[in-house]
């Protein structure tokens, strides 16, 4: 605030010094006569531009060298990936050379313009044409030129190569839209599943085509983290309008363009850990992250690399930034085993679920151990009210005892425990809500619970250690009021008899 009213006076002051110049300007000319006047006012102008040359000059290389830590390629911010350096060295070669031009241009500009300023009886000399001087301004240029495009070309070719088919890598997918990146990793499979654009909805962000298993194991992390030192990836896709993956200490860019599917090809080889490391020999970032903040994490402690979106795609741009971290190998590998498939944690047992009439091993796997913590609860429970578990996967048909198709693994789990357990008596008890007749439920819970019982005759148990009751609707768990409620009351029990 103070700083704005300082520069707004400052400009104040400075029009107010104009204006008072040219006023003396003015009397002096009537003082001194127009032609003597006019010549002092040449001699002072190109006095000035001598003097403006040396001080942007000097402000440009000093503040370039007060803010050099700050600069990507310089100071702590080496490149974090393999192929950076290279590109940080074309870089600085540009620099250089156009550098040098700029310095050398600037000074013959404002030299010139001192030199030749207007002298009473001088002549300009007349030169139309100089072969030798335009072979000169015209070769050194090329050849400058030709250099830069040849090194910029090598360089290039290098940076942007694709992948070996046969070479280790790991893939991942960043898609762009307004106004947020989603990121999709390939699970443990390694492979990205297929997607299309015409699968995308609200539950669906991507697209991913369900019909392929390589899909069902992908997830989709909030923040792009990554192993140091492994060849990454990333297809770069755009959902609506351009946006651009742009990872500035990787120097990774790449436009993401809708229906034109792009890559780039990185390694990381810094971890966050490495580069908040380096950034903290360095007085710059030693001190407070948050000014407001002065007992708080400095400024190479709160670091992190960033993801952001370098097209100007629309109103919510700034915030498509996203967290970069970059982690040890088995420290990624502990991360990625912890993120959720996003199929399991947002598709399946939804109308998008195209599986809902089959169970994946891993459910069986899951349900089976739930089954035996139960089982063993129960039976080591103190008390005979207790020694009661539900069985939550047998489920029937609407308002029939029809086992519905799935409840057949939890039945085989039942079948199972009494086969390992010779002597384990049990009573199996249906139970309904209390939608419709108290009669007509207690029926529907005697059927149900007897086709569970029967399923176990079938299985080779005799009624010396299986027995069935229904209960109907007197023994509700839960509400009535709500469906979640009834549904938990709608359930078939076994209670351990055998004291
Ligand atoms: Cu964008």
């Amino acid at each position: 605030m103070t700083t704005g009213l300082i520069i707004i006076v400052s400009f104040l002051l400075l029009a107010i010094v104009v204006v008072q110049i040219s006023r003396i300007n003015e009397i002096a000319k009537k003082l001194r006569g127009e032609e003597e006047a006019e010549r002092q006012s040449n001699i002072r102008q190109s006095r000035y531009l001598l003097g403006f040359m040396i001080l942007f000059l000097l402000a440009t290389i000093v503040s370039a060298w007060h803010y050099k830590n700050y600069f990507l390629g310089y100071g702590p911010h080496e490149a974090a990936s393999e192929h950076g350096p290279g590109l940080d060295k074309m870089f600085l070669i540009t620099l250089v050379i156009t550098g040098i031009v700029f310095v050398i241009t600037h000074i013959a500009l404002f030299y010139f313009g001192y030199k030749y300023r207007h002298r009473r009886g001088a002549k300009a000399s007349f030169m139309p044409h100089d072969n030798k001087l335009e072979i000169i301004w015209t070769a050194i240029p090329a050849f400058a030129m030709f250099a830069l495009v040849i090194n910029g070309l090598v360089v290039w070719n290098k940076v942007m190569a694709d992948v070996n088919p046969d070479e280790e890598f790991m893939e991942i997918e960043a898609m762009g839209y307004q106004f947020a990146w989603a990121l999709r990793y390939p699970g443990p499979d390694g492979k990205l599943g297929t997607r299309n654009y015409k699968l995308i909805n609200g539950v669906n962000p991507m697209g991913q085509d369900w019909s392929d298993l390589k899909n069902l194991d992908d997830f989709q992390p909030s923040e792009l983290v990554l192993p140091k030192g492994k060849k990454i990836r990333v297809r770069i896709t755009a959902r609506d309008v351009l946006h651009d993956f742009y990872l500035p200490h990787f120097r990774v860019k790449m436009d993401a363009v809708p229906g034109l599917p792009t890559y780039f090809v990185f390694t990381p080889n810094k971890t966050t850990e490495e580069y908040r490391e380096e950034l903290s020999k360095y007085p710059e970032y030693q001190v407070p992250f948050d000014p407001a903040d002065p007992t708080g994490p400095k400024k190479w402690e709160a670091f992190e690399f960033e993801l952001a979106c370098a097209e100007l795609c629309g109103s919510g741009h700034y915030s498509m930034k996203k967290i970069v971290k970059i982690l040890e190998p088995d420290e990624y590998e502990a991360w990625a085993r912890q993120q959720p498939s996003f199929y399991i944690s947002s598709i399946r047992g939804t109308d998008e679920d195209p599986y809902t009439d089959q169970l994946f091993d891993f459910e069986i796997q899951a349900r089976k151990a739930e089954f035996e913590d139960a089982l063993n609860t129960a039976i080591e429970a103190p008390t005979p009210e207790e020694r009661i578990m539900s069985l939550n996967y047998v489920f029937f048909e609407t308002g029939s005892a029809e086992l519905s198709p799935l409840s057949k693994y939890e039945l085989d789990n039942l079948v199972e425990a009494m086969e390992q357990r010779p002597d384990l008596q049990i009573e199996v008890g249906g139970h309904t809500d209390n939608t419709g007749t108290s009669e007509s439920n207690l029926t529907l819970s005697q059927q149900r619970a007897e086709v569970v019982a029967q399923y176990l005759y079938d299985a080779g148990f005799d009624a010396n250690r299986v027995t069935y009751v229904g209960y109907g609707e007197r023994q509700p768990k839960d509400t009535n009021d709500t469906e979640d409620g009834r549904a938990n009351n709608r359930r078939t029990e076994i209670k351990i008899t055998n004291s």
